[in-house]
C-alpha cells in the first residue's frame, strides 16, 4: 500500500466557483483520491478555501458585511457545493484559520533567519481619512488614457490600460471617496527568490516527467526577461495573516499582514493539521503527511490546478519551503489544466457569464456534469462546454452505453430468472475473450488514470462500458434462453458480476451512479478488479440483487434548448 498526498488549489472565497474552476483543480484531484482509495492506497485529498487578500475584503464590503463574517458564511456556501460534487476531501479547510496563521509565521521566521527575507521601502498611497495605506485596486480616479472617470489604480477597465496609482488624474479613496490621500514611505518583505534561482531550476529539470504546459511556465519565469524576481510577501490590509516573526513581533510591520499568495500554499499543510486537530490525531498524524523526517518521504505528493497557479506551485511555495531550511515534503507531481470556455466566449466570475456549481446542481446530478467535464478536461488544450455536446456525452455515454447495459441485464435477469444470480451453466470461448479484452483495456485505464490523463481514462472507461454491450449483444442470452436456459443463466451471471465491476471502475468518475450499482447488486464488495476473471465471478449464484431505478435520464432537446436560453446572459 502506498501513500498519497494530494491537493486541489485552493477555491477563492469570493463567490461560487463556475465549472471551469471545477474541471480546473477539484475536479481532476478528486478523480485521483477516488482512483487511489480504490486501488487500495492510502490517501489523504486536501483543499481548503482562500480568504485573504484584497478580493475577500472587496466582496464583503459589496454584501455589506463584516469580512470574518463573509468568509465564514462563504466556506459554508463552498464545502455544501463541494459536498452536492461529491468532492471526497479528506478536510476542507480555510486559510484564515489558526493553524495556518502559526505556520505562516514560523516560515517567515525560518526564511527570515536564513537571510532570504529583506526589508524594502517604498513609497505608497496613504488615506488619511481612512487610516490606512491603499492597495492600488482601492484607489480610483480618471484614466489619463480613456477619461474614464472609474478607473482603477491598477488598471482602468474600460481602455485595459495597466496603471500606478499616481497616474489617475482626481485620484480618491475607493473605501471612502476621501481626496485627503499623501503618498507616503512604508517598508515592506520581500522574499528573495532571486537567491534560490539555482536550486529551483535544479530542481524543475529533474521532472522531466511532468506535464509540458507546468514545467514550460515555470522555466518561463525562471529564463525569460531578468528571471525569476524576488518578491513582495506583505501587504497594507486588515485582513490577513499578522506579519510576525513567529511569536515575535516584526519592527516596522505592525498593522501589516501576509501578501495571500504567501499564505494560501502554506494551508495545504496547515489544512492537514486542521484534519488532525479534527480527528483528534495529534501532531503527528499530520507530520507524516508533511516532514519528511517524521515519515512523509514515501508519501507521493500530487497538486492540480489551473494554469494560472503554475508559478507560485513551481517556484514561490517551493521557495519558501526549500528556503526554510527544514525537511518539509516537496510536491512530487503537478498536474496542471489549460481553460475550459463556455459556449463561444469564456467563463467569467466577475461578469457572471456560464454555468456555476450551484445552478448546475439545481439542474442535473452532480455525475452528469462530472461525466462530461473529465471526459473533456483542458489538458493539451483549451475546451469549450457546449450545451450540444454535454447533450450529446450524456445521452450517448451514460445513458445508451452504460445505463442501458445496466437496466437491460438487470430486467432480463428478473423476467427469466427472478432477482437472483442464476446458476449453472458453463461458459465458453466467447466468454474468455471477453475477459481477455476487458483485462487489456482494465489494464490500460490504470495506466491512464496513474498517469493522470484524464480524458484518456474516460475514453477508455467509455470502451469498457461499450464492450460488455457489444458481448450482450452477440450472446444475445434472450434467444438462448429458449434452448438453453442454463447457459443463459451463466451469461447473465457473468454480466450481473460485471455491473459490480463497472461499478467500481467507474466511481471516481461517476461514484453517485456507482454506489447505486452497488446497492442494485446488493454488494459492499469495492474490491478493484486485478485479476479480472476472478471479479467476474464475486457475486456468488443465488444471490439477491434489484434492479436499479434508471442510472441516467436523457437529456431532451427541450431541456437542452431551455437551458441554453437560460444561461446565455449573464448572472445577476
Ligand atoms: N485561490 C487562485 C485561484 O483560485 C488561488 C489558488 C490558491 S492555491 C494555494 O485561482
Ligand atoms: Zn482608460
Amino acid at each position: 500500500m502506498s501513500r498519497v498526498l494530494i491537493t486541489s488549489a485552493l477555491p477563492y472565497i469570493n463567490g461560487i466557483k463556475h465549472l471551469g474552476n471545477l474541471v480546473g483543480s477539484q475536479l481532476p484531484a478528486d478523480l485521483y483520491a477516488r482512483y487511489q482509495r480504490g486501488r487500495g492506497n492510502e490517501v489523504m485529498f486536501i483543499c481548503a478555501t482562500d480568504e485573504h487578500g484584497t478580493p475577500a475584503e472587496l466582496a464583503a464590503a459589496k454584501t455589506g458585511e463584516n469580512v470574518a463574517d463573509y468568509c465564514a458564511r462563504m466556506h459554508d456556501v463552498q464545502a455544501k457545493l463541494a459536498a452536492g460534487f461529491g468532492l471526497s476531501f479528506d478536510h476542507f479547510g480555510r486559510s484564515s484559520s489558526h493553524r495556518n496563521e502559526k505556520l505562516t509565521q514560523h516560515f517567515a521566521a525560518k526564511l527570515f533567519d536564513a537571510g532570504l527575507i529583506e526589508e524594502v521601502s517604498e513609497k505608497q498611497v496613504f488615506s488619511i481619512a481612512d487610516g490606512r495605506f491603499l492597495p492600488d485596486r482601492y484607489i480610483e480616479g480618471t484614466c489619463p488614457n480613456c477619461g474614464y472617470d472609474k478607473a482603477r489604480g491598477d488598471q482602468c477597465e474600460n481602455c485595459t490600460k495597466q496603471l500606478d496609482p499616481t497616474d489617475l488624474i482626481d485620484p480618491r479613496s475607493a473605501i471612502s471617496g476621501s481626496t485627503d490621500l499623501e503618498v507616503r514611505e512604508t517598508k515592506h518583505l520581500f522574499l528573495k527568490q532571486s537567491a534560490m534561482r539555482a536550486k529551483l531550476d535544479d530542481w524543475i529539470s529533474q521532472k522531466a516527467d511532468w506535464p509540458v504546459l507546468t514545467t514550460s511556465i515555470a522555466k518561463k519565469w525562471l529564463h525569460d526577461g531578468d528571471g525569476l524576481q524576488d518578491r513582495g510577501i506583505t501587504r497594507d490590509l486588515d485582513w490577513g495573516i499578522p506579519v510576525k516573526r513567529g511569536d515575535t513581533d516584526w519592527p516596522g510591520m505592525e498593522g501589516k499582514v501576509f501578501y495571500v499568495w504567501f499564505d494560501a500554499p502554506i494551508e495545504y499543510i496547515a489544512a492537514t493539521a486542521e484534519w488532525a486537530d479534527e480527528t483528534k490525531g495529534g501532531e503527528a498524524a499530520w507530520e507524516r503527511w508533511w516532514r519528511t523526517d517524521k515519515g512523509a518521504d514515501d508519501v507521493r505528493y500530487v497538486q492540480f490546478m489551473g494554469k494560472d497557479n503554475v508559478p507560485f506551485h513551481t517556484l514561490s511555495f517551493p521557495a519558501t519551503i526549500m528556503g526554510s531550511g527544514e525537511p518539509w515534503k516537496l510536491v512530487d507531481y503537478i498536474k496542471s489544466f489549460n481553460y475550459l470556455n463556455y459556449d463561444g466566449g469564456q467563463f467569467s466570475t466577475s461578469q457572471g457569464r456560464g454555468v456555476f456549481m450551484d445552478q448546475a446542481l439545481e439542474i442535473l446530478p452532480s455525475d452528469y456534469w462530472r461525466w462530461w467535464l473529465l471526459r473533456h478536461a483542458p489538458e493539451s488544450s483549451d475546451s469549450e462546454f457546449t450545451w450540444e455536446a454535454f447533450q450529446s456525452s450524456v445521452n450517448k455515454d451514460l445513458a445508451d452505453v452504460l445505463g442501458n447495459f445496466v437496466s437491460r441485464v438487470t430486467k432480463f435477469c428478473r423476467s427469466k430468472f427472478g432477482e437472483a444470480v442464476p446458476s449453472g451453466g458453463t461458459l465458453g470461448a466467447a466468454e474468455t475473450a471477453l475477459i481477455a479484452d476487458l483485462t487489456t483495456r482494465i489494464r490500460a485505464y490504470e495506466a491512464h488514470m496513474d498517469a493522470i490523463d484524464v480524458r484518456k481514462a474516460a475514453t477508455e472507461l467509455r470502451a469498457i462500458w461499450a464492450v460488455g454491450n457489444e458481448y450482450l449483444q452477440e450472446a444475445a442470452p434472450w434467444t438462448v434462453v429458449k434452448e438453453d436456459p442454463e447457459r443463459a443463466g451463466a451469461i447473465i451471471r457473468l454480466m450481473l458480476n460485471l455491473i459490480r465491476v463497472y461499478a467500481v471502475l467507474s466511481a471516481p468518475f461517476i461514484p453517485e451512479a456507482a454506489a447505486r450499482m452497488l446497492a442494485g447488486m446488493n454488494t459492499l464488495d469495492t474490491d478493484w478488479p486485478e485479476d479480472v476473471e476472478a471479479a467476474l465471478s464475486g457475486l456468488p449464484e443465488g444471490h439477491a440483487f434489484t434492479v436499479p431505478e434508471v442510472l441516467f435520464a436523457k437529456i431532451s432537446d427541450d431541456e437542452r434548448a431551455g437551458w441554453q436560453e437560460t444561461f446565455a446572459g449573464t448572472r445577476a
